[in-house]
């Protein structure tokens, strides 16, 4: 077919037809690809007497921008009518309700440790760990707990096999080992909290043989009871979420800390519920005191230069108090029903769990 009006005719009528964008490329492969007919007749010019070659390439010239036009329109439309058509049948429903949810639960034990953490870290502590599997010496002897002391009775405390040379790694009975490897590896100041896993050989409603424990431990040339204080009371009132949470020191006694204290923060019983941050009655929170002068001896640090504070105090029973969560033994079932009325869900922040 010579002649180009015709060509066009029959062109734009195929382009018309092309249903979709497949067949609308095959018609631009037929008429302007590099074996196409407009392209061929362009070839072609070639073999033309000069005086006809100007007249036909301004027609075919012509014929081939009115084709790559109509291709060009009739691609849009088909590209809103396939855009239509999928809008159409993957429109979304805003009224569903939304899917089931598939995501973990945080274990308020685990809560209970990461907001401790971030309000210690605010006031400049670093968090610091070490084994559950511990020597007699850094759970007790360096701790001025000697040999026979009532205190290693007290805390049931699980020994493993004695080695041949008679002596016996423990189940460390508290947290506080791991403050003992700190002074004497690193040299004051020293700012650290050390939460983890403790173990004692009692078992009832509100003793359990592994629990979670939370301690503390500053020690510089200055420090002294206000600053034990202070840190206590802004820790409880930020941990409670209460702003003139009542609190008091009454004295206590730690063979690891001279004076010795345990803090009482204030609440009330009545209706039958705990409600922290008002009221007549008083609830104990923490053991404290300032560490004493041998435990700084036996890390080597001169008590005669530096001091120090301490404190520890029971994971489970301050997220018990702080969550209403009314069984200790309910943390260590692994009910999934439980986890999910107790649990949080997880936030994308660093956690202890998940390394920092
Ligand atoms: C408590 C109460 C009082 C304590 C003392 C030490 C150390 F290692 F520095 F001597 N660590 N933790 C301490 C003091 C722990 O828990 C109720």
């Amino acid at each position: 077919m010579d002649n180009p009006d015709q060509l066009r005719d029959q062109l734009l009528a195929e382009i018309g037809d092309a249903a979709d964008l497949d067949a609308l490329e095959r018609v631009r492969v037929e008429a302007l690809g590099r074996s196409g007919r407009i392209t061929g007749l362009m070839k072609a010019l070639g073999q033309a007497a000069p005086e006809e070659r100007r007249e036909r390439g301004q027609a075919l010239n012509a014929l081939k921008d009115a084709v790559a036009a109509a291709i060009e329109t009739r691609k849009a439309a088909l590209e809103d009518a396939a855009l239509d058509a999928r809008l159409a049948v993957e429109s979304v429903d805003v009224t569903l309700p939304v899917r089931p949810e598939a995501e973990g639960r945080i274990h308020p034990i685990s809560q209970t440790i990461d907001e401790m953490v971030a309000i210690f870290c605010e006031m400049g502590f670093s968090v610091a760990e070490g084994p559950h599997i511990e020597t007699d010496f850094n759970n007790f002897t360096a701790l001025n707990i000697p040999p026979e002391h009532p205190a290693r009775q007290e805390h049931d405390t699980f020994y493993l096999p004695e080695k041949e040379d008679g002596s016996r790694l423990v189940l460390r009975t508290h947290t506080s080992p791991v403050q003992i490897r700190t002074m004497i590896d690193m040299a004051p100041p020293i700012r650290i909290i050390v939460p983890g896993r403790t173990f004692r050989a009692d078992y009832d409603a509100t003793h359990s043989p592994m629990f979670h424990q939370i301690e503390g431990l500053v020690v510089d040339e200055t420090t002294h009871m206000g600053h034990l204080k202070g840190c206590l009371i802004d820790f409880c009132a930020a941990f409670f979420g209460v702003d003139d949470l009542p609190t008091r020191f009454r004295p206590s006694f730690f063979p690891f800390t001279e004076p010795s204290a345990e803090m009482d923060i204030g609440c009330t019983r009545e209706g039958g519920g705990l409600t922290i941050g008002a009221g007549a009655d008083w609830l104990e929170i923490l053991g404290c005191g300032m560490v004493h002068p041998k435990v700084l001896e036996n890390c080597g640090i001169d008590p005669a230069r530096y001091q120090g504070f301490a404190f520890g105090l029971g994971i489970e029973r301050a997220a018990m108090l702080k969550y209403g969560i009314p069984d200790l033994r309910t943390f260590y079932e692994s009910d999934l029903r439980w986890l999910k009325h107790y649990g949080f869900v997880p936030l994308d922040v660093p956690t202890v769990a998940g390394g920092l």
